[in-house]
């Protein structure tokens, strides 16, 4: 699959309009899914980044398996790269990435510049973006009334008295690798039907295989199966009632629905890529 293929608008006006806002705040908050910290991090962001100060929010945490994230955090750490472990329902998450903003700003007290401390959100897609903004959005307006802090031109949302956001966040498409298509493809990062269903699902049962939790998915479905992949959507199937015409199971649905359940995190805290070694 080529880059930037389903998404709309063309990429070097998005990469352009990216580079400008970041030149116009002191902070860049990249947002990562914490159960592919691997593939959800674009080269690209890296190179547009170089000279910027980075947060890395691990993102959708909730749905990652927390020791893994643990290992994660502490891979950064050791690169000295600010990184915190978040999710939108993790109100502890949530203030301590406000500590955090707010040390980054009383550090910067000597500046010149008296101005708020300015940041902004990138990721890329189905990340978590807009959540994360209208999150602020939604506290700030009823914070301060009916004029929360947003001035004209690129709006910013003023979500701390010395904190802005910018309200737009920077989009990069993932970049998909061999390796990464089907983390990305697993965890909802890619549109369905941009991908192919049967070997994402294959791709997950495996990774669930060998990493010794296969039962879980069993137990889940009532499985009876047995512990091959062509069992377990069977499995699915008939417990669903998604039956075919001659009351075949159809196992496309049944991996569409298995698909829908990892991502809704009813196959439990998974993390897809670990640490490298
Ligand atoms: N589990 C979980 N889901 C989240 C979290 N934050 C956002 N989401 C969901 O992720 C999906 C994509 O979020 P969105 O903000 O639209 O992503 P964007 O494309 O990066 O702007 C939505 O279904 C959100 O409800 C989180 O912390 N945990
Ligand atoms: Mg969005």
């Amino acid at each position: 699959m080529r880059e930037g293929q389903w998404y709309p608008g063309n990429m070097a006006r998005s990469v352009n309009q990216l580079r400008q806002d970041i030149k116009s705040v002191d902070i860049v908050i990249e947002l990562l899914d914490a159960r592919i910290p691997i593939s959800s991090h674009n080269p690209l962001f890296a190179r547009l980044l170089a000279e910027k100060k980075t947060l890395l929010l691990l993102h959708k945490a909730d749905r990652a398996d927390p020791d893994a994230t643990g290992h994660w955090l502490s891979h950064f750490k050791e690169r000295d790269q600010d990184a915190i472990s978040f999710s939108i329902y993790d109100k502890q998450s949530i203030n301590q990435l406000m500590r955090y903003l707010k040390r980054e700003k009383s550090g910067k007290k000597r500046s010149r510049f008296r101005r708020p401390l300015r940041m902004m959100v990138v990721g890329i897609p189905n990340v978590g973006k807009s959540t994360l903004i209208n999150y602020f959005l939604k506290k700030s307006a009823v914070k301060t009334g009916n004029q929360p802090g947003i001035t004209r031109g690129r709006q910013w949302i003023r979500i701390h008295p010395e904190i802005e956001l910018l309200d737009t966040p920077g989009i990069l498409w993932p970049k998909i690798t061999e390796d990464s298509s089907y983390p990305l493809a697993v965890v909802g990062a890619i549109p369905a039907g941009r991908y192919d269903l049967q070997n994402t699902v294959s791709w997950l049962i495996n990774f669930y295989q060998e990493n010794g939790i296969f039962s879980f998915m069993q137990k889940k479905y009532n499985g009876t199966g047995g512990q091959s992949e062509a069992g377990l959507l069977e499995d699915i199937a008939y417990k669903f009632g998604y039956l075919q015409s001659a009351g075949k199971p159809d196992l496309d649905r049944a991996a569409a629905s298995l698909l829908h359940d990892f991502q809704e995190g009813a196959l439990g805290r998974i993390t897809l890529e670990e640490v490298p070694v």
